[in-house]
């Protein structure tokens, strides 16, 4: 059977009986995927799919409180979409037990989790483009059109296509939902920002206000949406300020610490605009801390050594440490109490680090 055969066998065997959820990613393009196929599944069977959810801190691989939420809840059929759950079969093998799952990803593929119970599309199976440039929403929006005329939530797929970046591959079909640039990029930062909010569910309020919306203007008159918007950038403006101030700047300035501890979750954010805004030929490791741990990232954007391998060294004879990522981008972290030993290793191994010599 092709891909395509497979998303159709899936689809077709629902019934009014199941109980079906649907478990998406933390994002723009999680969020629109989610509402594609719960919007489609509506139009084609009357079906309304009661429950939803996302995974915390944005894991794409299946966690225990999923196994755990899916047994409790009687779920039978379960709809995941913009998750790399491929990337842990046993996972998913656990999760097998209890329903039967339709995967609809673009991360990269890593293991074929086709089976009797499974049924999963990656990006690579149905185009021949990269399957970063092939957001899940769109894949959704491509799948179910084959099964039903939803041309009226082409603005949805828009949304995600959007939030991955993947407008470049789809300028014509976002040139025909016809939605203004600033709004896709407004629409785009309230989902962020609804994701950062701590102690709020702000992206399944995320999820039920575009659900509700009839445009995407819609979303944009969100009070509540607004509001996690303009709580947490107030938060990430003062980081941002103070900085200058606040933040250590070692070897000749080539090498900015900044020790953070805010309410919200704006590392990402922070340590993104630092590094591409205000130091791109510089190293930045951000340090959050927690009770007793602290979350390291680190960006260096002329990628002139790789901060992978320094928070690596950094990190030797730290026990219960963690570090991992790319060369422009890494992150990890330490246990609270060893925070002067990593910092003095990280000084010392930009210090001597060969290709920064000549800066
Ligand atoms: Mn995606």
């Amino acid at each position: 059977m092709t891909p395509k055969d497979r998303f159709k066998t899936y689809i077709t065997s629902i019934v009014p009986e199941d109980n079906i959820a649907i478990l998406h990613h933390t994002d723009a393009d999680g969020i629109t995927a989610g509402l594609i196929t719960k919007k489609s599944i509506k139009k084609l069977y009357s079906i309304t799919i009661p429950l939803h959810f996302h995974q915390k801190d944005g894991k794409v691989t299946i966690t225990k409180e999923t196994i755990d939420l899916i047994k409790s809840n009687n779920i039978n059929k379960l709809i995941i979409v913009d998750m790399a759950i491929d990337h842990d079969p046993e996972s998913v093998k656990q999760l097998e037990q209890h329903a039967k799952l339709l995967l609809i990803d673009h991360h990269k593929a890593s293991n074929n989790i086709n089976s009797k119970i499974t049924t999963a599309i990656k990006a690579e199976d149905l185009k021949d483009i990269p399957s970063s440039k092939y957001p899940a929403s769109k894949m959704c929006y491509d799948l179910f059109s084959d099964l039903t005329d939803i041309s009226d939530l082409s603005w949805l797929a828009a949304i995600g296509i959007w939030g991955d970046y993947a407008q470049s591959q789809w300028s014509d079909f976002l040139k025909k939902t016809a939605i203004p640039k600033p709004i896709l990029e407004q629409i785009d930062e309230l989902i962020f920002y609804s994701g950062s909010i701590k102690e709020k569910d702000g992206l399944t309020d995320a999820f039920n206000i575009i659900d509700i919306a009839k445009t995407p203007k819609d979303i944009l008159k969100s009070t509540r949406l607004q509001s996690y918007k303009n709580t947490v950038k107030t938060e990430l403006n003062k980081y941002l300020d103070a900085h200058k101030k606040d933040a250590q700047f070692h070897n000749n300035n080539t090498l900015i610490i900044y020790e953070i501890s805010p309410i919200h979750r704006l590392k990402s954010r922070l340590i993104n605009i630092l590094s591409q805004k205000h130091y791109p030929d510089k190293t930045i490791v951000i340090l959050e801390q927690h009770n007793n741990r602290i979350d390291i990232s680190a960006r260096r954007q002329d990628s002139k050594f790789s901060m992978n391998d320094m928070l690596k060294s950094a990190l030797e004879g730290i026990p219960n440490s963690q570090a991992g990522g790319h060369i422009p981008a890494a992150g990890g972290y330490i246990p609270k109490e060893h925070l002067e030993q990593f910092k003095k290793q990280l000084i010392a191994y930009c210090k001597e680090n060969p290709s920064l010599a000549a800066i």
